[in-house]
């Protein structure tokens, strides 16, 4: 059984990516999730909840001295976030590629942000930035029982 944090450096490498409130309100769920999936990554955890202001200041404890701490804790706590844990051979690095760079302004066209959203206090995604910040991040939001292990066509995205 694959360990809830994943394995990095393996096809079982696992990141956390969560829908920010914006992405969530402004329907852009279906249309995140189908760029992680036809990549060829697997969705192994998927919920929706609405974090506290508490919990959004644990998530981003690491940005607790910036200037901007307080207006990100009340943006990711404002409403619903649909929280996932996602896996595959390199996913954590690939995952950030797929999302884009912090400013959408500076995001290149092609990625999340870079298509779909403006300012950087309202840039639609989260996503793991290290395989450490991953095991972190799935620990805190998710537990053992809500992840699930299935077959998927993984045997037709890997070479071996
Ligand atoms: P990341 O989400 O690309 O990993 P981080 O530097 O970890 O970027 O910052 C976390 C989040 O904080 C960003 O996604 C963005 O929503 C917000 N943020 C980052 N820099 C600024 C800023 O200069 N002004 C307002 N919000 C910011
Ligand atoms: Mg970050």
């Amino acid at each position: 059984k694959t360990p809830l944090v994943g394995v990095p450096g393996t096809k079982f490498e696992r990141t956390f990516i969560a829908i920010k409130p914006d992405g969530v309100n402004r329907g852009l769920v279906g249309e995140i999730i189908c760029r992680f999936e036809r990549k060829g990554f697997k969705l192994v955890g998927i919920k929706i909840l609405h974090p506290t202001k508490a919990q959004a200041e644990e998530h981003y404890a690491d940005l607790s001295t910036k200037p901007f701490f307080a207006g990100l804790c009340n943006y990711f706590s404002s409403g619903a976030v649909v929280a996932m844990v996602w896996e595959g051979k390199g996913v954590v690095k690939t995952g950030r590629t797929l999302i884009g760079a912090t400013n959408p302004a500076e995001s290149t066209p092609g990625t999340i942000r870079g298509d779909l959203c403006i300012e950087v206090g309202r840039n639609i995604i989260h996503g793991s930035d290290s395989t450490d910040s991953a095991k972190a991040e799935i620990t805190l939001w998710f537990k053992d029982s809500e992840v699930a292990e299935y077959q998927g066509n993984q045997t037709w995205v890997y070479e071996k």
